[in-house]
């Protein structure tokens, strides 16, 4: 290994800030430059680049890695200015296994998430990281998760040696020089080391796709740090998303009393043009981003976007829950997504775009399983190989996705970084359950509802390493997000509820379930546009204009109440989707039960209730 004398970062920044167009920035923060300087010593990357967030760096860094073929471009005619990304193999997803979170003690970590002791942790990271970034820049990432400047923003500097990273920071979170400022001014920010793991020997020609088969996505609670070693993709290694806006913000929200979730934010307004703000949490790849875009099959009625996976949510001087999306971009599931699912994100797509492991066509356009039918023929595969057909593989990686800036989102809500943020109407959990749970429920109340939501589980998607399809408990969308105990999460929901209920102002909360399957193993309900007839019925509710049946497992709508007309679907199907399988249902209560007291005296008494409460109404 080659280890060389960075260059002064102060006069690194000097010159590369000049380019900026955000503000005139003269020294970076002395408490950043030290943290920089410290890590830069033991990474001993070539040199150090400040970035600014511009329009110019972005371009440049595109440049760099089109000549190191990290990126190809796509047909300028038909997706301008987009390019495909392809990850080596091994680094496709996030990587649940190699996720730790290192709080002070192993309870405070709880025993749904990995564990391990921080000093042990940074004894070995730093080990690992030991002249692991020579022969490449470190670039230094200042960024706002939230509007700058919004009370409810929060800031983070990440170092990482990818430039993918970047440029894919670039268009999912606030990447700004300002944020130096408001840091040298004061303000808190986010530890974010990042590294492929990949060092280069003098004269050693680079991969397209660098990593280490060594990873490690840990995260120090106490002290607001995540060190990130081996992996160039998705939460792995872009960090203000799953790792600082959920992991590390749901140990600030529980120490500053607002919640940090996996939920698409959106705004619905009624053909009598009135408007509701709902969040919704669904596991990954189980449906948010399609929600947040969704065309509403019914007349009148339109959805517009705020976000799409992170939502913030504090309750405000008068008692209101309000939401903020920390985010600026997507980072999209492709597979599935075609004109008739998601129409939106097909326009959103149309240029300024990244995409990893999709396939590319003939004429140098992506493509993806769902997007057509039949495939078209000539496709080079995620792996930049001719695509096979007869094989039986998919051409996109299932977990193939899509990086692009908010702003193109032709849905986009125009007040959407109103820094205020919005009120939340309604608060809705789902997962992907072939059976079992009905179509839509409302909780009875607060205390129920985040019952519904310690209670969600799902079968599982391409998102992350393991078994698709396999069922897990995964409360609140949130079994790999949640950055200490789950049980200690539950009470923090709870007390949420109690905050709410001093002022009176209480959201609805409901369940979903878009992914019932019949004996042929189709998707029963339609879905897609098709699930503003559920979202209908939830404004009925709000608006006190219709009744429920009152089941084991929560409040059920009147078959009648749910508008089908035109859609693809009869009343009597309707009545199955809706309906309560008494024996499912007592088997499925028996495997929350059994989760849930695993966390044994941490699992809150509230949640308890719930628990004996639900067993009594299946008895009875
Ligand atoms: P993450 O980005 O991983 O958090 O995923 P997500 O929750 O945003 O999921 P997304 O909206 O990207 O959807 C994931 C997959 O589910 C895609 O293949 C979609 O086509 C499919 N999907 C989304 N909504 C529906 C629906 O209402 N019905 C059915 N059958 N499939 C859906
Ligand atoms: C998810 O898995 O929920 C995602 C993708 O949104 S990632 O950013 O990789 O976590
Ligand atoms: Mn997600």
């Amino acid at each position: 290994m080659v280890s060389t004398t960075p260059p002064d970062p102060k006069a690194t920044a000097m010159t590369l800030l000049m380019d900026t167009p955000t503000t005139a920035l003269t020294t970076p923060p002395a408490d950043v430059t030290e943290w920089v300087n410290a890590w830069s010593e033991i990474l001993t990357p070539t040199d150090i680049v400040w970035c600014d967030g511009s329009a110019r760096e972005r371009h440049e860094l595109i440049e760099l890695m089109q000549s190191t073929g990290t990126i190809e471009a796509l047909n300028p005619d038909l997706r301008p200015y987009s390019f495909v990304a392809r990850s080596e193999p091994t680094d496709v997803a996030r990587v649940e296994s190699r996720t730790f979170v290192c709080s002070e003690s192993e309870d405070d970590a709880g025993p749904t998430n990995n564990w391990m002791a921080p000093d042990a942790m940074r004894a070995e990271l730093l080990e690992l990281s030991q002249g692991a970034m020579a022969g490449r820049t470190m670039y230094v990432v200042p960024f706002s998760m939230g509007p700058i400047d919004s009370p409810m923003a929060r800031y983070g500097v990440q170092i990482t040696d990818s430039p993918y990273v970047v440029v894919s920071l670039h268009l999912m979170v606030r990447v700004s020089n300002r944020i130096l400022n408001a840091i040298s001014g004061g303000a808190s920010w986010v530890k974010c080391f990042h590294t492929v793991g990949a060092p280069l020997a003098e004269g050693e020609k680079d991969v397209a796709w660098p990593c280490n088969d060594t990873k490690y996505i840990s995260h120090f609670p106490e002290s607001r740090e995540i060190w990130s070693f081996g992996s160039a993709y998705g939460g792995n290694a872009l960090l203000p998303k799953k790792a600082f806006a959920l992991r590390i913000a749901s140990v600030m929200a529980r120490d500053e009393g607002w919640l940090a979730e996996h939920m698409l934010l959106v705004r619905i307004t009624s053909p009598e043009g009135k408007r509701y703000h709902m969040v919704a949490a669904f596991p990954s790849a189980c449906g948010k981003t399609n929600f947040a875009m969704m065309q509403p099959s019914l007349p009148g009625w339109t959805v517009e976007t705020l976000g799409d996976d992170i939502s913030w949510l504090a309750v405000d001087d008068s008692g209101n829950l309000r939401a903020i999306n920390p985010e600026a971009g997507f980072f999209g599931v492709a597979p599935g997504t075609s004109a008739s699912t998601n129409p939106v994100a097909m326009d959103t797509l149309w240029g300024n775009t990244i995409f990893t492991n999709v396939a590319v066509t003939e004429d140098g356009d992506v493509w993806w399983e769902g997007m057509s039918k039949p495939a078209p023929t000539g496709l080079t595969n995620w792996r930049g190989e001719a695509h096979n057909p007869e094989s039986g593989d998919p051409a996109a990686h299932p977990n193939a996705r899509f990086t692009v800036g908010i702003e193109q989102c032709p849905s986009l809500a125009e007040d959407w970084d109103n820094p205020e943020g919005v009120v939340i109407d309604a608060i809705i959990f789902g997962g992907r359950r072939s059976d079992t749970v009905p179509l839509v429920m409302e909780a009875r109340d607060w205390d129920h509802g985040v019952y519904l939501g310690a209670t969600v589980a799902s079968e599982k998607t391409a998102a992350a390493e393991g078994t698709v399809g396999e069922l897990r408990r995964d409360p609140f969308a949130m079994l790999p997000f949640a950055g200490y105990h789950m049980g200690d999460y539950m009470a923090h929901w709870l007390s949420i509820g109690e905050t709410l209920r001093a002022g009176g102002k209480m959201p609805r909360i409901f369940q979903v379930n878009w992914f019932q399957k019949d004996d042929n193993g189709r998707f029963i309900w339609p879905g897609f546009g098709d699930n503003i007839r559920v979202v209908e019925w939830m404004v009925k509710r709000i608006e006190g204009h219709v009744g429920v049946n009152d089941t084991a497992l929560g409040l059920t709508p009147h078959t009648a109440d749910i508008d089908i007309d035109a859609a693809d679907i009869d009343q009597d199907t309707l009545a199955g989707l809706l309906s309560v399988n008494p024996v499912k249902a007592a088997a499925d209560l028996d495997a929350s039960s059994e989760f849930l007291e695993s966390f044994g005296s941490k699992l809150p008494e509230g949640i308890r209730r719930q628990l004996d409460q639900a067993r009594a109404k299946l008895q009875a």
